[in-house]
C-alpha cells in the first residue's frame, strides 16, 4: 500500500522566474536564466531538503512552464500529485531586476494566471490526507477575487481535521491595496498556530509599536507561537510563557534577499514540527531558541545565492555548519 503520510501540506502559486544571466539591469540584459519561484514552493523545497515529507498544491497552466514547476518540485522530493492544471489560464512568470546588490526589484506577470482563479469550491479535503501541518502565506489571498476565501477555507478545514497551521503574511504591496491587505491578513491570523511576520509587516498590520508589544498583540489573536524576523538583528519568538531572542547568522556575501523569509519559515518549521507534542502543551524556551537559530541560519544562506531557494541547505549541511565543522569539499 502507498504511504500517504506527509509532514506538511502547502498551497500557493508557483511561477517561472527569469533572472538576468549577468546580474545586469532588466532593460538591457539580453540573457536570462529560468527557474522556479513562489513562496510556498520555496518553503516546500526547504523543508524537503531538511528531511520533511511535503506536499505542494496549486493551480498551474497546462503549459510547459507548469510542467517545469512540477518537475522541479518533484525533483526536490516534493509530492505534486494533487496539483491542478487549468487549460485556459497560464502559469505565471516573474522577473527580477538586479539594479543594485541584495534587494532586487520584482516584476510580476501573474494577473489572470491559473493560480489566481483558485476558488473555495476547488478546495479538496484529500489535499490534507495523511498530513500533520498546513503552511500558507498572505500571497495567495492577494492573487484573485476568490483566493482569500479559498485560503480561509483550507485553513479552517485543516484546523477541523486537527492539523497545525502556520501563516507567513508575506506582504506583497504590488498585488493588492493596503486596506485589502491589512484587513485580510489580520483576519487570517486567528486561524494559525504559528505566525511569522517580519518587523515591517508587524508595523504595517498594527501600526508603530515596541517589538514586544507586537508579539503580545499577535498572541492575543490566537497563535501559540509568534516568530518575528528582525532582519540584521536576527529574530524573536513569543509564546504565552516566554520571549526568546536569537542572534542573526552572519551573511558573508549578500547576493539576493528574495526567498530569505521562506528559508526562515522552513528552518523554523523543521524544528517545531519535531516538537509537535510541545506545541500543544506549551513550547519550551530551548525548543523555540533552537527553531529561531535554524531559521536565522537558513534565512542567511538564502541571501547568499542567486535564486529564491537554490541556496537552501540539507539537514546534513545544517548540522555541519551548526557544529562549526568545515565542509570537506575536495
Ligand atoms: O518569498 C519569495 C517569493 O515571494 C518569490 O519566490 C516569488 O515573489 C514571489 C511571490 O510573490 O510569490
Amino acid at each position: 500500500m502507498q504511504d500517504n503520510k506527509v509532514d506538511v501540506v502547502t498551497l500557493g502559486e508557483s511561477m517561472i522566474l527569469f533572472q538576468s544571466y549577468n546580474q545586469g539591469a532588466l532593460q538591457y540584459e539580453p540573457l536570462f536564466t529560468k527557474s522556479l519561484a513562489g513562496a510556498e514552493s520555496n518553503v516546500a523545497i526547504g523543508l524537503s531538503r531538511l528531511g520533511k515529507k511535503v506536499r505542494w498544491v496549486g493551480r498551474l497552466g497546462s503549459d510547459p512552464f507548469g510542467d517545469l514547476v512540477l518537475t522541479t518540485l518533484a525533483g526536490e522530493g516534493v509530492d505534486v500529485s494533487h496539483a491542478l492544471r487549468d487549460p485556459e489560464a497560464p502559469t505565471a512568470v516573474y522577473f527580477k531586476d538586479f539594479k543594485r546588490c541584495g534587494d532586487p526589484a520584482v516584476y510580476y506577470y501573474r494577473k489572470g494566471s491559473a493560480a489566481s482563479r483558485l476558488a473555495p469550491d476547488m478546495i479538496d479535503e484529500t489535499w490534507l490526507q495523511g498530513a500533520g501541518h498546513l503552511h500558507v502565506t498572505g500571497i495567495t489571498p492577494a492573487l484573485g477575487e476568490h483566493t482569500a476565501a479559498a485560503v480561509r477555507k483550507l485553513m479552517e478545514l485543516a484546523r477541523e481535521k486537527g492539523l497545525t497551521v502556520s501563516f507567513d503574511p508575506n506582504l506583497r504591496r504590488k498585488l493588492w491595496s493596503e486596506e485589502q491587505a491589512r484587513e485580510t491578513l489580520l483576519s487570517l491570523i486567528p486561524l494559525c498556530d504559528i505566525f511569522m511576520p517580519g518587523d515591517e509587516e508587524a508595523e504595517f498590520l498594527l501600526g508603530p509599536q515596541e517589538i514586544e508589544a507586537y508579539g503580545r498583540a499577535f498572541l492575543d489573536m490566537g497563535p501559540k507561537v509568534v516568530a518575528m524576523k528582525l532582519g540584521a538583528e536576527g529574530s524573536i519568538g513569543f509564546t504565552q510563557e516566554t520571549v526568546v531572542r536569537a542572534d542573526p547568522f552572519p551573511v558573508e556575501r549578500l547576493i539576493d534577499t528574495v526567498g530569505a523569509g521562506d528559508a526562515f519559515a522552513s528552518g523554523l518549521l523543521s524544528v517545531l514540527l519535531d516538537r509537535r507534542e510541545e506545541l500543544s502543551t506549551g513550547l519550551g524556551e530551548e525548543s523555540l531558541h533552537e527553531a529561531l537559530c535554524r531559521a536565522n541560519l537558513l534565512g542567511s544562506m538564502a541571501t547568499q545565492f542567486k535564486g529564491d531557494w537554490e541556496g537552501l541547505p540539507t539537514l546534513a549541511e545544517v548540522r555541519t555548519i551548526q557544529g562549526g565543522q568545515k565542509q570537506v569539499t575536495r
